[in-house]
């Protein structure tokens, strides 16, 4: 039987990761860390009955020794992390710990308890900063020059797992996933803020919106079809790297006029820059060339941006249709 071991289970990529994996009969098993208000913690993996949650952190090796004995997985999904990149700039060495070191505990783990599983790490398209091709796409040949506390970090990770593909000969890969978003993303990051803060100015519960660079660029797919391009990597009998990507490239401000239009309301009567928001180092343009995935495993994203950005609106509508918090 095919028994998953996901670090990262309660957060987006994670639950749907979970839910899919459940759906194709696997075990699924995940370390949750302890929190004060289980409820928030668990509110994305709530629905799923049927999978096997222990307490763990990627900064206690214990605890992934602990896990990995007792689940014994066929795969490894490490998607956990401190996953803000602006937040990386206030907290540069906890997000080091978790997406680094915490990267090399798990390996560490891996290596000694369980080798013949499979392993996928969650790297991270803002590995590259502000590095393009001529053509204004990155892919894998693209020099990485992080401009961030969280791209240094990710780009630890992502050199071990190679490290550890290399030297012991595991089935360790990378997935550089390019944004990805989803109606059970963070409201803290810019698509579910600018949604949520919309819906609640259509509402009349809110009356502007406050963001930060308006004209920075992103690669922004959907969270459920890349979970799927994480299972076709896991697939591959030979462990790579792979870009995952749309391909195509819109900014913030394209961002607020669709969501705001979807609405029918103008974004400039309610958006506006606030500093606080600004990152000290903007990763200014993102564009993923994901044709490899496409043409060799044959993954597509079913989503448009559009039909993301319309599910992200309609989750929020019946939010506070039901009586949800602000
Ligand atoms: O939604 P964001 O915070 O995502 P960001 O920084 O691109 O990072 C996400 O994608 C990475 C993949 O490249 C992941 F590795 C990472 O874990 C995360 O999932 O910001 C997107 C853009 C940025 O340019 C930011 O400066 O939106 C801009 N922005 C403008 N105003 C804002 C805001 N971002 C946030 N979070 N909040 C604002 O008010």
């Amino acid at each position: 039987m095919k028994k998953a071991f996901i670090v990262g289970i309660a957060g987006q990529d994670g639950s749907y990761l979970a839910e899919s994996l459940l759906e194709k009969g696997y075990k699924v098993s995940g370390i949750i860390r302890r929190n004060s208000t289980v409820e928030h913690q668990r509110n994305r993996i709530s629905h799923l009955g049927d999978i096997q949650l222990e307490y763990g952190d990627l900064n206690d090796p214990t605890s992934l020794d602990r896990a990995l004995r007792l689940f014994q997985p066929t795969e490894i999904y490490n998607l956990g992390a401190q996953s803000h990149v602006r937040i990386s700039f206030d907290v540069p060495q906890f997000t080091t710990q978790v997406n680094s070191l915490g990267v090399l505990n798990l390996l560490e783990a891996y290596r000694q308890l369980a080798p013949e599983a499979k392993f996928y790490q969650a790297s991270s398209s803002e590995m590259f900063g502000n590095s393009i091709d001529e053509d204004l796409f990155q892919r894998l040949t693209t020099p990485m020059n992080p401009v961030s506390p969280y791209g240094c970090s990710k780009l630890y990770g992502f050199h071990m797992v190679k490290l550890y593909r290399n030297s012991y000969g595991l089935n360790a890969n990378n997935g550089i996933l390019f944004n990805h978003e989803s109606p059970r993303r963070g409201s803290n990051f810019v698509t579910n803020k600018v949604v949520k803060t919309a819906v609640q100015i259509k509402l009349k519960i809110s009356k502007k919106l406050e963001l930060g660079n308006l004209d920075s660029h992103r690669d922004w797919g959907h969270s459920w079809d890349y979970v799927r391009a994480m299972q076709l990597i896991m697939n591959q009998d030979t462990p790579d790297d792979w870009i995952v990507s749309t391909g195509e490239t819109r900014s913030v401000r394209q961002l607020c006029e669709y969501v705001f239009g979807q609405l029918g309301l103008d974004y400039q009567d309610f958006v506006s820059q606030n500093p606080k928001y600004l990152r000290p180092n903007e990763l200014e343009y993102l564009r993923g060339d994901s044709s490899r995935i496409r043409n060799e495993l044959g993954w597509k994203p079913k989503y448009t941006f559009e039909s993301m950005m319309d599910e992200m609106i309609e989750h929020w509508q019946n939010h506070f249709a039901n009586g949800g918090e602000a």
